[in-house]
């Protein structure tokens, strides 16, 4: 099972999409094991965003970032970062694909509602970042069985 880190932005919260965009996951079949309500500091914008820094958008990212409350949360699945990722649909809100969350709620390029981490590595450090060990849950979901075929002694 893997864990991936989700921002939802200040735009999804101000635009109260916050539930249509958890009801999503939560129906996919992602288990949360990490939500909380936050206001992103200047400084950790940089750290998250530290591979951007330089780029011309890097400074209008960290002012968007920090403008507003965001909601963070962390979902643990099979695959879930690559899974994540199709779900939130490419970068630009301009470019992603109906169906998807951007290309369904979002035309922006820079407002585009959702963070999803690219790599488990990245899942990891950004974890790191915005939880403390006790703010994350190890439980059994009463549904993971019919979530996922067990029966074999694998995750299918
Ligand atoms: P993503 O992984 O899809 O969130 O996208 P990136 O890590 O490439 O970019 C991080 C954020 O920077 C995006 F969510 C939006 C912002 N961005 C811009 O504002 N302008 C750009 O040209 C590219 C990204």
């Amino acid at each position: 099972m893997e864990k991936t880190l989700i921002i939802l932005k200040p735009d999804a919260l101000q635009r109260r999409l916050l539930g249509k965009i958890l009801t999503r996951f939560e129906e996919k079949g992602f288990q949360i094991i990490g939500l909380k309500m936050i206001q992103i500091s200047e400084t950790v914008a940089r750290k998250h965003y530290a591979a951007h820094e330089g780029r011309d958008f890097f400074e209008p990212l960290v002012r968007y970032t920090t403008s507003a409350p965001v909601v963070v949360m962390v979902l643990k699945g099979k695959n879930a970062v690559e899974i994540v990722r199709k779900m939130m649909g490419a970068t630009f809100g301009s470019k992603a694909e109906s169906g998807t969350i951007r290309g369904d709620y979002a035309v922006s390029n820079r407002f585009n509602l959702i963070h999803g981490s690219d790599s488990s590595a990245s899942a990891e450090k950004e974890i790191g970042i915005f939880f403390k060990k006790d703010e994350l849950f190890e439980y059994n979901p009463a549904d993971i069985h019919w979530i996922y075929d067990m029966s074999t002694g694998d995750i299918v």
